[in-house]
This record gives structure tokens, sequence and C-alpha cells, in this order.
């Protein structure tokens, strides 16, 4: 890691210590979303350590934690509208869940329900995307729809910068240039794919520059500052939606970052990396970065951090227990795979039918 981030980014607005640098300009907020946006951030903590624990606990699958992320999904999500379309992976659940998805469908993904991807009609998000890079070409196509239907509405895209090795990155990026769609792509460049470090990722210095490729706008932004995130992103989609004469809708862009957690619940990154660089960049945590910043600003004291703390555990608490409820079907796994059934997925569903019945489900869950 570089000296500090600062030197490394064309956009933050908080130092580490969360003072407001010189040259910053604060975005034009009202006090109660700049403390609403903390307190998402602090409920993307308290879910985060939830769901680890209910893995180690056996009552969840792997799960893949936000841990040091939360300034660049908050971030963004607070500055998409309601009719923005948030393209997820498995690492961005603080954007969705602030752009409306209920925490309960993310427990339900990862505990293995159908349910979990089965998205409320009026929230403008697509179910999680596992396989890397792949929903890049979806969140153009989505884009693309959404201009020649005329409709207000930019489409987000997540991922990390492993992603940026995949075909379907330059494809999807590249169709988005030359068709001019209404898309930010958010890479959160947060060093590590699992095992792979930013610099065996790429040759080049930064993932923005990039975007220069596709003829669109790149930008860098230290994505452990959320207020820094706010403001590209809401220029971005400005941008997209109403560019000027000689600018392109598409937009790059690189939130510099660190994935302080392991990758997921079955990774042991002691493996590959040292405690040092992790401390280092724990430093720039995000979430006493705002706290600070608000404090001095007189809009939160220690009273009002343990009201939120309640609220959010609450919150977590009633997730658990609507996604523990679910009874799972495994009818369901073939239900939704696509639009109307194929032969092949029928025939696969009629031989898990007749699996169960000639050995019962507790035989089958033995193995
Ligand atoms: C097409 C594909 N190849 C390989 C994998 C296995 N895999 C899972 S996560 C991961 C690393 C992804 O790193 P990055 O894109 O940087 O995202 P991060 O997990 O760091 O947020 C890989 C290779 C996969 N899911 N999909």
């Amino acid at each position: 890691m570089s000296e500090s981030i600062r030197s490394d980014t064309d956009v933050q607005i908080l130092d580490k210590d969360g003072s407001v640098l010189p040259d910053a300009t604060v975005p034009d907020l009202d006090d109660d979303t700049l403390v609403e946006m903390y307190a998402q951030m602090r409920l993307c903590r308290s879910f985060d350590e939830r769901a680890v624990s209910l893995q180690r606990q056996g009552r969840s699958g792997t799960y893949s934690t936000m841990l040091g992320h939360e300034g660049t999904l908050v971030g963004s999500a607070f500055a998409l509208a309601e009719d923005d379309w948030i393209v997820p992976y498995y690492r961005d659940q603080g954007a969705t869940v602030t752009h409306g998805l209920p925490l309960e469908n993310i427990l339900m993904y990862y505990m293995g329900h159908e349910q979990g991807s089965v998205i409320p009609e009026d929230v403008n998000v697509m179910p999680i995307c596992i396989t890397i890079a792949d929903h890049i070409p979806h969140a153009t196509g989505i884009a693309w729809a959404s201009k020649l239907k005329g409709e207000e509405s930019a489409t987000v895209c997540y991922f990390g910068d492993g992603a940026t090795s995949e075909g379907d990155f330059h494809e999807g990026l590249n169709f988005a240039g030359v068709m001019d769609t209404p898309n930010l792509f958010i890479c959160m460049n947060n060093q590590w794919a699992i095992s792979t470090p930013f610099e065996r990722q790429t040759a080049a210095d930064t993932i923005a520059q990039k975007a220069q490729g596709y003829g669109f706008e790149g930008i860098r932004v230290d994505g452990m500052d959320p207020l820094a995130v706010y403001t590209v992103t809401q220029q971005a989609r400005e941008k997209a939606l109403d560019p000027d004469a000689d600018q392109a809708r598409p937009t790059l862009i690189e939130t510099l970052l660190y994935r302080i957690g392991a990758h997921n619940t079955s990774d042991d990154p002691s493996a590959y990396r040292g405690e040092e660089e992790v401390e280092e960049w724990r430093e720039w945590d995000p979430l006493p970065r705002l706290e600070t910043f608000l404090r001095e600003r007189g809009l939160l004291d220690d009273e009002e951090i343990d009201a939120i703390e309640e609220r959010n555990t609450e919150q977590v608490e009633a997730a658990v227990e609507a996604a523990e409820n679910v009874t799972a079907d495994p009818e369901e796994m073939f239900e939704h795979v696509y639009a109307e059934q194929t032969q092949n997925v029928r025939e696969q569903q009629e031989y898990l039918r007749r699996l169960r019945e000639e050995f019962g489900d507790e035989q089958l869950l033995e193995d």
C-alpha cells in the first residue's frame, strides 16, 4: 500500500482520521441523511458479524463478508434513485439492502433457499451472481433496455478486481461504450481476488484507466470514504442519464479499498497475506472515519450510536428469524432456471423425485 490512499485516488474527501481534506467538497446532503448513511454502514457490519456466526454454528452456508467495503456499498447506493437497477455479485449486500432488498433475502440465499433470489416486485435488484463477471453483460443489457424504453434509470453493477480479468468484463464494457448505455460499473478493488494480489491481476497501474479503451470515463476513488464514493456515484449517475454533448454515458468507477476479512467463511487469508498489511489498511476503516466526521459536526453522540445499534440488532434478528422460518422445498431448485422449463431440467427434476421416493430425504441427506 502506498503512503496514503490520497496519493493513489482521484477523489477523497475524508482524511484517514475523519477530518475533511482542505481542498475537498463535502456533498450536499442534509444532516439526517448523513446520519442515516452511518447507521446503514453499521447495519452492514452487524449483519456481517451475524451472518459469519450463523455459518460457524452450521445454520447457514458459506458467506462472503463485506468488512471494509461498507463505505463503497452504502455511499454508492445512497446516490441512487428507486428506479435505478443494481446487478450484484456476492459481496455487495450493503448496496442491495440499501436499495430496498430485505435482509432476509441475503440470509435465505446463503442458507440455500431459492426464495432468497425472489426479489420483491418494487425492488430493482437482480439476484446474486456467484460466477465472476458473468453479470456484467447483463448489466449492460439492462441499461441498454432502459435507454431504448426512454426510462429515467441507470444500472449499477458491482464486481471485484478479479472480475476485470474475465472476458465478460471486456465484452460488457465494450458493448456499453459502443451502445452508450447508462451504466455505472463499480469495481471494488479490494487488493485480493481470493489469494491473487492486485499486481498479479493486471499490469496496468489502475483499473480505472481501462475505461479509456472502451471510450468512456474511468475514475478512481477512495473506496473507504463513503462521502467520496457518494459524490462520484452521484455525478456518474447524472451523466448516465443526461450527458453533455461530449460525454459518454457509462463510467467505470474503481473504488480503492481493502477486504479486511477473509474471502469467505471457507478461506484462511493467513495462508497468503500478512497481518501487518491488514492492520495498515484497517486504519482507513470507513466507519470510524464517518463517525468522527459526524461527531465533529455535532450530529452524533454515544447515545445516538447506542440507539442505532439497538435498532440494527433488532432488524438483523428479525431477518434471522424470517430466514430460519423458511422450509426448503427441493422442487424449487428447478422452477426458476428458465422462464419455461426445458426438457433437460424437467428430466433432472423427475430424477430427484424418483430418488426421494425410493430412499427418502433422511437417507439422501446423509451422504
Ligand atoms: C467464472 C468463475 N471463475 C472462478 C470462480 C471462483 N472464484 C470465486 S471468488 C473468486 C475471486 C474473485 O475476486 P474478485 O473478483 O476480486 O472479487 P472479491 O471476491 O475480491 O470481491 C474466484 C476466482 C468463479 N466464481 N467464477
